[in-house]
């Protein structure tokens, strides 16, 4: 997400620092690439206008630009007020004590209500939360089956009372069932449309009032770019909605959408989903996404992810393993597992800051980032005795020629393997494990890129 628009102010910005001393002349022919950049990135054109007058009056002041630095200066106002057009949502849900607290899914057809509905259990659940499900969909045949197996998959109560066909009295079942269950949160499903039309509103309208909602979140599927905004602002005028989900971020959405939807709707983003699967839904941080859109990395959304998938004992004990230069194939066996748990390579690589261009060169041979690639090297570490991985000096011809047949593989992916694990072995050591990602240590680029070949 928001990579061509990240790729072209990484460019601004370089233009910038490259140019020598910044007068007034340079800010304007930068602010003009940036002011292309968001149009093109299909922001609002009136946010645009915004944001550049206001970057304008803050950059061109002599104070600035008689400052020590100021190509950095002007990329941190660049930055604040990117920010500001996220107003100051934390991203999640906010505090309530309403229980059971009612969180009703709104948006057109196909914008991911039924999946996001799925996803937020999950999370509430992970959160420590009681959630439950119920879906009012009586109009498209299958949509009630569909949340029935999507909260299945999720571990999630579904609410479904076999043959009630009225949409607000399956919510309303939903929330009777979960005060006498001990429910804390109901996540209501709602129909979709093409169009807004009287009819959907009408039946939302009774919904909301039928089960007194929190929460009313607009899903939007950021695909469609400024129309999703332009029906948030029509659902936020009929029914009142307290927050965005922008779904499917993961697609080649621009992300204009996200940068306008707060100015231009004035509801904070509370979610964004980057994938199909159930754990790809992230309550909204917006520190997060502009220091990525701006190039600066998303470290803290890779410790969490990478929080979810290693333990806490495990990760000091790969610290340790590290620092002592410890780390054994057997380790980079269970580092690609984890590293697989934590979800498509790309994404993660997207996260690591400093690696904007290197992701460009990485995303122009796409195929080298193969997930079939990480099992074939497994394979070929399964084929080693417990012995040669603990220490894969011992690893001569003859054991790599038993290595490869074993796995199947041709025995140059074997010498390949090994050499690249040496590599992977100095970056770690350089990088003093995820403590030193966690410290902004920029990792070795070309170790990591190797590894993905
Ligand atoms: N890539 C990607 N696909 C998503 C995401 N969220 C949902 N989808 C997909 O979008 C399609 C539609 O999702 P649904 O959840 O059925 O959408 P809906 O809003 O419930 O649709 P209706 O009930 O027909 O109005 C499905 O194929 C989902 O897998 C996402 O974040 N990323
Ligand atoms: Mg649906």
């Amino acid at each position: 997400m928001f990579e061509s628009l990240s790729n072209r102010l990484q460019d601004v910005f370089r233009d910038i620092r490259g140019g020598g001393r910044l007068t007034e002349e340079t800010v304007e022919l930068a602010l003009r690439e940036i002011r292309m950049a968001l149009l093109e990135a299909d922001v609002n054109f009136k946010v645009v206008k915004a944001f550049i007058d206001r970057v304008r009056d803050r950059a061109v002041d002599q104070e600035v630009l008689k400052s020590l630095t100021p190509d950095q200066q002007v990329v941190r106002i660049v930055r604040d007020e990117m920010l500001a057009l996220f107003g100051d949502a934390q991203g999640g849900l906010p505090q309530s004590t309403e229980r059971p607290r009612v969180i009703m899914l709104l948006g057109l057809q196909g914008s991911g209500k039924t999946t996001t509905s799925a996803k937020l259990g999950r999370w509430l659940t992970k959160q420590g939360k009681h959630p439950m499900l119920v879906s009012t969909d009586v109009r498209r045949p299958a949509a009630i089956q569909q949340l029935a197996v999507v909260g299945k998959q999720a571990g999630v109560r579904v609410h479904d009372p076999a043959g009630e066909m009225d949409p607000v009295k399956r919510a309303a079942g939903a929330l009777a069932e979960a005060k006498n269950g001990g429910f804390d949160v109901v996540i209501v499903d709602t129909a979709g449309r093409l169009h807004i039309d009287d009819e959907l509103m009408a039946e939302l309208q009774a919904i909301k009032a039928a089960v007194k909602a929190v929460d009313l979140l607009f899903v939007a599927d950021a695909m469609t770019g400024q129309d999703a905004i332009k029906s948030a602002g029509e659902f936020n005028r009929q029914i009142g909605v307290t927050g965005v989900v922008l779904t499917k971020m993961d697609g080649d959405a621009r992300g204009g959408a996200a940068l306008s939807v707060v100015s231009v709707v004035g509801v904070p983003i509370a979610f964004v989903g980057s994938g199909e699967r159930l754990q790809d839904l992230e309550p909204f941080h917006a520190d997060r996404v502009v220091s990525r859109v701006l190039g600066m990395g998303d470290v803290l959304s890779l410790i969490e992810k990478a929080e979810e998938a290693v333990s806490m004992e495990d990760a000091a004990k790969l610290e340790e393993k590290i620092r002592r230069d410890d780390f054994t194939l057997e380790d980079f066996r269970d580092q690609l597992r984890t590293i697989r748990k934590m979800g498509p390579l790309e994404q993660i690589i997207g996260m690591l800051p400093g690696i904007g261009g290197a992701m460009r060169d990485l995303k122009a041979q796409k195929d080298q980032i193969d997930e079939r690639q990480m099992l074939r090297v497994e394979a070929i570490i399964n084929s080693m005795t417990a012995k040669e991985r603990g220490n894969h000096q011992i690893i001569n011809g003859q054991r790599r020629k038993r290595i490869a047949k074993g796995s199947g593989m041709p025995v140059e992916e074997v010498n390949k393997l090994l050499k690249q694990f040496v590599q992977m072995k100095k970056m770690l050591k350089a990088m003093g494990g995820m403590a030193g990602l966690a410290k902004g240590k920029r990792p070795n680029l070309s170790a990591l890129k190797g590894l993905m070949r």
